[in-house]
């Protein structure tokens, strides 16, 4: 399964869901799989798209879906063990597994050699996890955690997606625009 084509699955059956992205591929497929206010695309902060997620979780009922990667997952191993620790019931984490650190040449990960991040989750005392391969269990498996209480590990073992522009990104307007989806409105005069 190639990344483009479950990041796009993803956005078409996330509703209101909140995204957020893992640094470089995964954030340029989001971006280009179609603008969504909830989207919320991190450059940069390598790690943390899966901590980021989990504060947000914690800080709103609405679900929260974090599209991470294998290499970012490994350097920050500890954002499971926080996840299992809290258990947000709302918060659904999708592994993109290439096996490799993609953005930085396609150097092989501990995933490529033999560090299974499903059971790592499973042993953190996450209970719905997952591993899929194709698109049709990836969409079944979203799916499910959307109508379900978890928290939700999905580890997706992916192909990379091609040549794909890097996307025009301006942190502060979607820090902006991702947060008004969460507040009420102004009133005029108010
Ligand atoms: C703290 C830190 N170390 C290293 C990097 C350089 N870097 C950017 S992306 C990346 C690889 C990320 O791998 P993965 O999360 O598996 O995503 P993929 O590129 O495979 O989609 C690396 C090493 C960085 N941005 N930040
Ligand atoms: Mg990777």
């Amino acid at each position: 399964m190639r990344r483009f084509d479950g990041t796009q699955l993803i956005s078409r059956i996330a509703g209101n869901a909140a995204i957020v992205s893992n640094l470089g591929p995964s954030s340029d497929e989001l971006w280009h799989s179609g603008l969504r206010d909830r989207n919320f695309y991190t450059y940069g902060n390598m790690g943390l798209c899966s901590s980021i997620a989990l504060g947000m979780a914690m800080a709103t009922d609405e679900q929260v879906i974090s599209l991470d990667g294998d290499g970012s997952m490994l350097m920050n191993l500890g954002t499971i063990a926080s996840i299992g620790r809290e258990k947000p019931k709302n918060l659904t984490v999708v592994v993109w597994d290439n096996e490799k650190w993609g953005q930085t040449g396609g150097q092989t990960s501990h995933t490529g050699m033999g560090t299974d991040l499903e059971q790592v989750a499973k042993s953190c005392g996450i209970t719905r996890t997952k591993t899929v391969t194709d698109l049709e269990d990836l969409e079944a498996a979203v799916s499910e955690a959307m109508k379900t209480d978890g928290p939700n590990f999905i580890v997706a073992k992916i192909e990379e997606s091609g040549y794909m522009p890097v996307a025009p990104v301006e942190p502060e307007f979607t820090l902006y625009r991702f947060r008004n989806t969460f507040v009420e409105p102004r009133q005029p005069g108010s």
